[in-house]
């Protein structure tokens, strides 16, 4: 008869592929012997290695669900399995890999030109071209269509632009090669994408000040972006697509991937929290595993890790199929983020005193759990946009 498995406990692996399967297997393998050893020491340094998303590069795990141009083109399913691999280390790393992956990659991807994809698209897929992407500016996060960034023409050089403005808490903005800037046509108010080279601005016209001293994400590198008059091809601007459903649908693939991917982090909290508490003893020498308070910890958080990870399976199978909505998406990232949240920062209890001692890993996920819970949209964004699909009524404002 079948037996309970605690890590998977309704055999979520028996709705993946051969390929699915092996793909998670590298993925985790690679981030198990790679990334894990290296990340207690960049959280407290506060210190990105870009060579991950170089290694990463190197075994076809970035943009993999892209065709062409370098990319594996593996399901929606995998990729997610490859962030749910990178989220068990660190929220950060894999904040990393989705700016390079499902936003830059997947948005040049879907909306840039045949020249724009040649001559970005295989660069970051190897990651030896780093991207970030720019749509949060100081003062305007969960509303970004009341943007400030400009784009106007360039008075004397013929198939240019401007950019001005400025964007804020961006991932990778530091050390990025290529930055999407979303901003708005001063002649229409139209928002466009742009794609911008560090390379190619001249001194002055492109900054990107790392933003320091963070209390979550620390192993992650985040930063603003200046644009002070910065020349931009006009052959850089995304030709088709106008107003926020370009950022937007880059939006719905790096969300899916959160969804995914804090999965990975609630269970690297409930195998070290499960390993506690069967390791430390008190009472009468029991392991504080025997105690129901600890064991219904451990079964709340265990219900919504298997729960999180069979309804991200069926998005990503409804995504490949044309048949998902963004409000799907926005619920599971919403449900998963939050649950996480909710369940680290429980979990953090069964550790007593030692969970104040980052060697036992668990504050660092409850840090960047809060992170999560407020990028991409912040959770109380996705229940206004679930609430909106519902009821017809639109609250935002
Ligand atoms: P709204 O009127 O709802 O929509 C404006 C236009 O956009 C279209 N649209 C979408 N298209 C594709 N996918 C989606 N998910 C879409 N959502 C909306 C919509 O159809 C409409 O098109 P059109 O043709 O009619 O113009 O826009 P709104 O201004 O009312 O905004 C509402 C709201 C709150 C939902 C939206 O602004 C929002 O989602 N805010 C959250 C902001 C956000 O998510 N920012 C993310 C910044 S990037 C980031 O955080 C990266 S972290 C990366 C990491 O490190 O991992
Ligand atoms: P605000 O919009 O000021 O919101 C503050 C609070 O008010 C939130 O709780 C929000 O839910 C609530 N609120 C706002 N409006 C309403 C409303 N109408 N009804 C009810 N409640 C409301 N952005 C990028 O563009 N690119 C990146 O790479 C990127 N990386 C990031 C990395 C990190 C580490 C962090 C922290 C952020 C990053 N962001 C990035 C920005 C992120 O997307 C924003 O922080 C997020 O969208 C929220 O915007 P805000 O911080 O301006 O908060």
């Amino acid at each position: 008869s079948p037996a309970f498995e605690w890590q998977d406990p309704l055999n979520s692996k028996a709705l993946l592929t051969e390929e699915e399967l092996a793909i998670s297997e590298t993925a985790e393998r690679y981030c198990q012997e790679r990334m894990l050893p290296r990340v207690l020491q960049a959280y407290r340094d506060e210190n990105y290695d870009a060579a991950i998303l170089s290694e990463m590069g190197e075994l076809g795990l970035l943009g993999a669900n892209l065709e062409g141009y370098g990319c594996a083109g593996v399901s929606t399913v995998a990729s997610g399995l490859i962030t749910r691999a990178v989220e068990r280390v660190d929220s950060g790393y894999r904040s990393g890999m989705s700016v390079q992956s499902s936003l830059v990659m997947g948005g040049i991807h879907t909306f840039g030109t045949a020249e724009q994809k040649d001559k970005f698209l295989p660069g970051m897929a190897k990651g030896k071209l780093l991207g970030a992407f720019g749509l949060t500016e100081p003062n305007h996060g969960s509303d970004p269509g009341s943007m400030e960034t400009t784009a106007r023409p360039h008075p004397s050089k013929k198939g240019y632009l401007l950019l001005s403005g400025a964007k804020t808490w961006i991932t990778n903005s530091p050390i990025a090669d290529v930055f999407m800037i979303w901003a708005k046509l001063q002649e229409t108010g139209k928002i466009k994408g742009f794609l911008v080279e560090r390379k190619d601005c001249p001194p002055g016209t492109l900054e990107t000040p790392a933003i320091k001293n963070k209390n979550g994400l620390r192993a992650s590198i985040t930063g603003m972006i200046q644009l002070d008059d910065c020349p931009v091809p006009e052959a850089n601007m995304f030709p088709d697509v106008e107003g926020l459903t370009g950022p937007f649908t880059c939006l719905n693939s790096a969300r899916y991937g959160i969804a995914f991917g804090t999965m990975g982090a609630l269970e690297d909290c409930i195998e070290r929290a499960r390993t506690y508490a069967l390791e430390r003893k008190q009472f009468k020498n029991n392991p504080i595993a025997k105690y129901q308070l600890v064991q219904k910890k451990l079964a709340d958080a265990v219900t919504d890790a298997a729960f999180g990870t069979l309804a991200a399976i069926q998005v990503g199978r409804l995504k490949d199929e044309g048949k998902a909505t963004p409000e799907m998406i926005s619920m599971i990232k919403r449900q998963n983020c939050d649950r996480a949240l909710v369940h680290a920062r429980t979990l953090q209890e069964v550790f007593g005193g030692n969970a104040v001692s980052d060697e036992y890993g668990i504050g660092r996920h409850v840090a960047n759990l809060f992170v999560t819970q407020t990028y991409e949209g912040q959770s109380d964004i996705h229940s206004l946009i679930l609430g909106r699909a519902i009821t017809g009524l639109q609250a935002f404002v």
